[in-house]
């Protein structure tokens, strides 16, 4: 089972929307092997999004991230990093396809509700920044043969 890493970003705690972007998760059949409240910081932003450090934007992103305290979470399944990206959407909530999650609720490429690992490399580096190892939770989904068929679960 592949596990990636969500974090909700500080609009999305502020906008009240913690529950039903979390309704979407589980709701496809993911299993939470993670979640914890934290406030992020300059240095852990300069890791986290290393890949935008030169962009005219970086400054402004940083702040929006710090704005509040976000929640981040590792949800769990077959082929979880590129299903979860698929639940998320592309990057501009104006352009994501309604239905996805940025596309059901953002206006914004900024300000647009979820952080999700894009792969699976990035999302064992992105776990490790996040969760200490006892942090992620493992145990069975007892509806697994409702989600899966026997040969998909490996
Ligand atoms: P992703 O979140 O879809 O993986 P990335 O390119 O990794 O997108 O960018 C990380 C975050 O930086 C985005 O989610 C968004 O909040 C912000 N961001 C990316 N590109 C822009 C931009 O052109 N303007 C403003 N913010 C941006
Ligand atoms: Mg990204």
């Amino acid at each position: 089972m592949e596990q990636t890493l969500v974090i909700f970003k500080p609009c999305t705690i502020q906008r009240g929307l913690f529950g039903q972007i979390t309704d979407r998760f589980e709701r496809k059949g993911l299993l939470l092997a993670g979640i914890k409240m934290l406030w992020l910081t300059d240095s852990i932003l300069d890791d986290h999004y290393s890949h935008l450090k030169d962009k005219p934007f970086f400054g402004r992103i940083k702040a929006s991230m710090e704005i509040s305290p976000v929640i981040v979470m590792c949800w769990e399944g077959i082929e979880a990093v590129s299903v979860v990206r698929n639940l998320v959407g592309p990057t501009n909530g104006r352009e994501a396809q309604s239905g996805t999650i940025r596309g059901d609720f953002s206006m914004s490429v900024q300000e647009n509700i979820i952080h999700a690992s894009d792969s699976l490399e990035s999302a064992a580096i992105e776990l490790k920044r996040f969760f200490e190892p006892h942090e992620l939770f493992k145990y069975e989904m007892l509806l697994l043969s409702n989600l899966y068929a026997s040969d998909e679960i490996v």
